[in-house]
């Protein structure tokens, strides 16, 4: 079954996920064992792999050695139009509609598009939505956005169902990398109530606890990256 459909089949079964994110620069390839191992023992659902600067050849080798040496699902979360790797499962392609730059809308995936159409893995349109967390991110500063005020619900919501009206096919609610603050869960409850879209949450989930609060609200898929590279998850 395709990544996407099995994603939306879990969701009308109401069986909640989290996804691992794994950075490739951060990785240490001659600890890779150690590093399966964790993941075998944390069972996330799912496995994505990005970052904000990531080496072309750490991308490819780390989902290369996750595809053969694990059964979970890669998905591809690019930071750029260069972040592709043949052997993932999936990729997302991230229309940044909390922003207005038109490079982060439709420029980079022009540029990525070519080497797309050519390969095998399946593409979900996903709109990424960025939230504030009180500090600069780096998703904000380099694509010179702003994000959408904590407590403009409204507008988080006109933005969720304008991308769902647009045909994108996933919501990330984005509070940024180690967010001081995580997304609120009135926003993910009211954007998960009147979106039938899979709502991706992540940015600041430092604990189990914490997952089980955003999936309460309403997260389908939950995005844990920094704790679990700090080995605090
Ligand atoms: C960042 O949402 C992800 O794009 C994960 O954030 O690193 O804070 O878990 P953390």
């Amino acid at each position: 079954m395709k990544l996407y459909k099995y994603l939306k089949k879990q969701k009308q079964n109401q069986r909640k996920m989290w996804a691992v994110l794994l950075d490739p620069d951060k990785v240490d390839f001659q600890q890779f064992r150690d590093l399966l191992k964790r993941i075998n023992f944390a069972k996330p659902d799912i496995i994505m792999v990005g970052g904000s600067f990531i080496s072309k050849q750490n991308l490819d080798k780390l989902v290369k050695k996750l595809k053969k040496n694990c059964q979970l699902p890669v998905i591809l979360f690019p930071g750029g139009p260069t972040q592709i790797a043949p052997d993932a499962d999936a990729l997302m392609l991230l229309s940044l509609i909390s922003g207005r730059n038109a490079d982060y809308l439709i420029g980079k995936h022009v540029e990525a598009a070519p080497e797309l159409a050519r390969s095998d893995f399946e593409i979900i349109p996903t709109g990424y939505i960025l939230i504030e967390n009180g500090k600069t991110t780096s998703v904000e500063y380099i694509s010179n956005t702003k994000p959408i005020p904590r407590d403009k619900t409204d507008i988080a919501l006109a933005t969720a169902l304008a991308g769902e009206m647009l045909g994108l096919k996933m919501l990330y609610l984005e509070a940024g990398s180690g967010a001081k603050k995580p997304v609120p869960p009135n926003m993910i409850s009211t954007i998960s109530k009147h979106s039938r879209l899979p709502v991706i949450v992540g940015g600041g989930i430092k604990s189990k606890a914490q997952m089980l609060k955003t999936w309460a609200a309403g997260a389908d898929i939950v995005v844990v990256g920094t704790a679990f590279e700090n080995m605090t998850f």
